[in-house]
């Protein structure tokens, strides 16, 4: 598409209606909202009776003592049980539950029935080995499918897991142990990554050295790589090591599911954050599963006996605890569990898959679509993608185009496109189109799914009019809000209620636009002010990849004497344009200022090969402000490639431009 008429596209603010045939057989329709407006709490009261309950809840919400908030709360049931036993039960137990593909091509696929065998022989394993109802399990695994069946084995038992994303150190491993207090780890000794081996229980073996571990009593290592673990400077602890193989194969196949309290927690997971130590987002029982559930069932339109659906986050991401584990698992779907990178050993390695597995349901993040634009349209080309009826996004703003390219690309020009906001703490999909109801619109993540109420609004807490913009607020709890944060009530209650009475404040800047769709504009840290406007981050990006000559754009404001803060660019080329042309950083300028106005136009952009990214690939604008500010790094830790950070670095002095 040129970019004129993308352009003219958005002018026109065109919408894409959902096809005719997904909108006739949708498992939500529009009386869903007006069920949810009417009723809120019996609207959400009848989704939990998508769960099987051993003990069915007659209260619905508990909010007398906010914002600690208790769901169902007189309800008992496991969780296990309704993502694998209950599909047996129910006749289903031939059904694909998972199709693991690893990375070097050896697949796996695994039934429903099979699936409760090795969940209750997990559960069993974990039982030998001391762990308690209530006792914290750190999981650290790569993607394979050990990961999940660990993950529905604490789950089964009621033991909180904490998982640990396979990408981290010993250090940010051990400061989640010794959080959480965990008394066993399931890790492996390794994972495949770009075609190689890398290595994982080392990191375990060192961060069990540092203080605040002394509690954990066995380390249970699945093989994965069969690498020798010496070699990979690790060490077996005789007393606490144990393998997989040894001690969970040889388990009983039965474990009876015991019910647990709708409020009993299921899992923590830490979100990094800006300062601070990570916070332990506790999820509990009963609300979370009905939510993800019925997200997962609304959002994607799931039909469990056809539909194959892919999730490509990693399982340590709340992405993948929602959207691979309990939402599709708890509807009895068929997924695809990919342990690598999408590059290996090809840049068609997904749409591969796709065509393999015949994937009708594709969810991922912006950063990844934004990679395979910049690898090139014939690549996907390539493979039979016609399998595929939706396609979701998460994780960061969608730029429009790039939301117009996956549809095109990926989607055939046909598929309808979910653009879902959430977070960790929201725990299931918050504010997207469903597919079979909403006209989407190319960047924007339109509506509050039923049931949920969130909102735009100002300084004063006011709501603000269609077209204004501000913060994103949550006015009403819903059943997978995170109860607290682990061992720290006050800090949940400063982090998330504190800045506006009785409201959830996200951390997001939204604006709405001339139809009330609410649009994200990034985390408010990241607004920029200058000459007294603000301008948003990702409004800047957007102009900026809707460029045909730029892949990817990250903006940062810097502070300026004279403007307050200055836009400070820094974009990745398309393969075809040449970073040393004298004329593209005034192309580009004169760009974003046609498209937002010329207080939008950046005073400097520099051509980079790469962004720092966090490893769930959320661009860290701050370490891009301390490089525009001539400032010292600050923590580099959570990066994918901390080497990025030094090319950056040395390309500052040449690739800058002044007004
Ligand atoms: C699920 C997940 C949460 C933050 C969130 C926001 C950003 C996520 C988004 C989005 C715009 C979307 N975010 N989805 N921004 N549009 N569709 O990503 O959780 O890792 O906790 O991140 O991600 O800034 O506040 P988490």
């Amino acid at each position: 598409m040129s970019n004129e008429s993308l352009a003219n596209l958005l002018r026109e603010e065109r919408r894409f209606a959902p096809p005719a045939d997904l909108a006739a057989n949708a498992n939500v329709t529009s009386e869903a909202y007006e069920q949810a407006a009417a009723d809120r709490l019996g609207f959400w009261a009848e989704q939990a009776r998508r769960l099987s309950w051993s003990t069915e809840p007659t209260e619905t919400l508990d909010w007398t003592n906010p914002p600690f908030a208790k769901w169902f709360a007189d309800g008992k049931l496991n969780v296990a049980y309704n993502c694998v036993d209950r599909h047996v039960e129910a006749g289903n137990g031939d059904r694909v539950a998972i199709h693991f593909e690893g990375e070097p091509g050896d697949t796996r696929s695994i039934t429903y029935a099979q699936l409760q065998d090795e969940v209750s022989k997990a559960a069993n394993a974990l039982i030998e080995l001391g762990v308690r109802t209530g006792d914290r399990v750190a999981i650290y695994l790569p993607m394979i499918p050990e990961a999940v069946i660990s993950m529905l084995a604490c789950a089964r038992i009621g033991a909180p897991h904490s998982l640990v994303f396979g990408g981290f150190s010993a250090d940010a491993l051990a400061t989640r142990i010794n959080d959480a207090d965990a008394r066993v780890i399931i890790t492996a000794d390794g994972g495949y990554r770009r075609g190689k081996p890398s290595a994982l229980k080392p990191a375990v073996d060192e961060a069990l050295t540092r203080p605040g571990t002394e509690n954990v009593r066995s380390v249970l290592v699945v093989r994965r790589t069969g690498q020798s673990l010496e070699e990979a400077g690790g060490v077996w602890t005789e007393g606490r090591d144990v393998w997989w193989h040894d001690v969970v194969d040889r388990q009983s196949e039965q474990h009876t599911p015991e019910a647990f309290d709708a409020e009993h927690p299921l899992f923590i997971l830490y979100t990094s954050g800006t300062t601070g130590k990570p916070k332990g987002i506790l999820h509990t029982t009963g609300g979370y599963l009905t939510q993800v559930a019925y997200t997962h069932s609304a959002v994607f339109d799931l039909k469990p006996e056809t539909d194959v659906f892919w999730c490509t986050a990693d399982v340590g991401w709340v992405t993948g605890h929602s959207y691979i584990v309990y939402g599709p698992l708890a509807n009895g779907a068929t997924e695809v569990l990919y342990e690598g990178t999408p590059d290996t050993p090809h840049q068609g390695r997904w749409w591969e898959l796709v065509q393999k597995y015949g994937v009708t349901i594709f969810y991922t993040a912006p950063t990844a679509i934004r990679a395979c634009m910049k690898w090139g349209d014939d690549i996907p080309a390539k493979f039979d993608l016609s399998s595929l009826r939706i396609l979701g996004s998460v994780g960061e703003p969608i730029n429009p185009e790039a939301w117009i390219w996956y549809r095109k690309h990926i989607g055939a020009d046909a598929t309808p496109v979910v653009d879902t906001w959430w977070q960790t703490e929201t725990g299931g999909i918050m504010i997207s189109p469903l597919p079979g109801v909403t006209a989407t619109k190319p960047g924007s993540a339109q509506i509050a799914v039923p049931g949920i109420c969130a909102t735009v609004i100002d300084d004063e807490a006011k709501d603000v009019p269609n077209g204004g913009g501000g913060y994103l607020v949550l006015t009403e709890p819903w059943p997978a809000m995170l109860r607290t944060i682990w061992g720290d009530d006050q800090r949940y209650r400063d982090t998330y209620w504190s800045r506006f009475e009785g409201k959830y404040f996200a951390g997001d800047g939204a604006k709405k636009d001339d139809d009330g769709d609410i649009w994200l504009l990034g985390r408010v840290d990241d607004v920029m002010l200058v000459s007294g406007h603000n301008i948003s981050t990702t409004e800047v990006e957007s102009a900026l990849v809707s460029h045909p000559k730029v892949a990817e754009a990250a903006v940062v404001g810097a502070a300026d004497p004279q403007t307050t803060q200055s836009i400070v660019a820094f974009v990745i080329l398309r393969g075809t344009a040449n970073a040393e042309d004298e004329g593209l950083v005034a192309e580009l300028r004169a760009h974003v200022a046609k498209a937002l106005g010329p207080i939008a136009k950046p005073k400097r952009i520099m051509t980079v090969a790469e962004l720092p990214k966090t490893r769930s690939g959320k661009i860290m604008r701050r370490l891009l402000r301390d490089v525009a500010e001539n400032r010292e790094l600050g923590d580099v830790t959570t990066l994918t490639d901390s080497s990025v950070m030094d090319l950056i670095q040395t390309k500052l002095p040449s690739a800058s431009t002044e007004d």
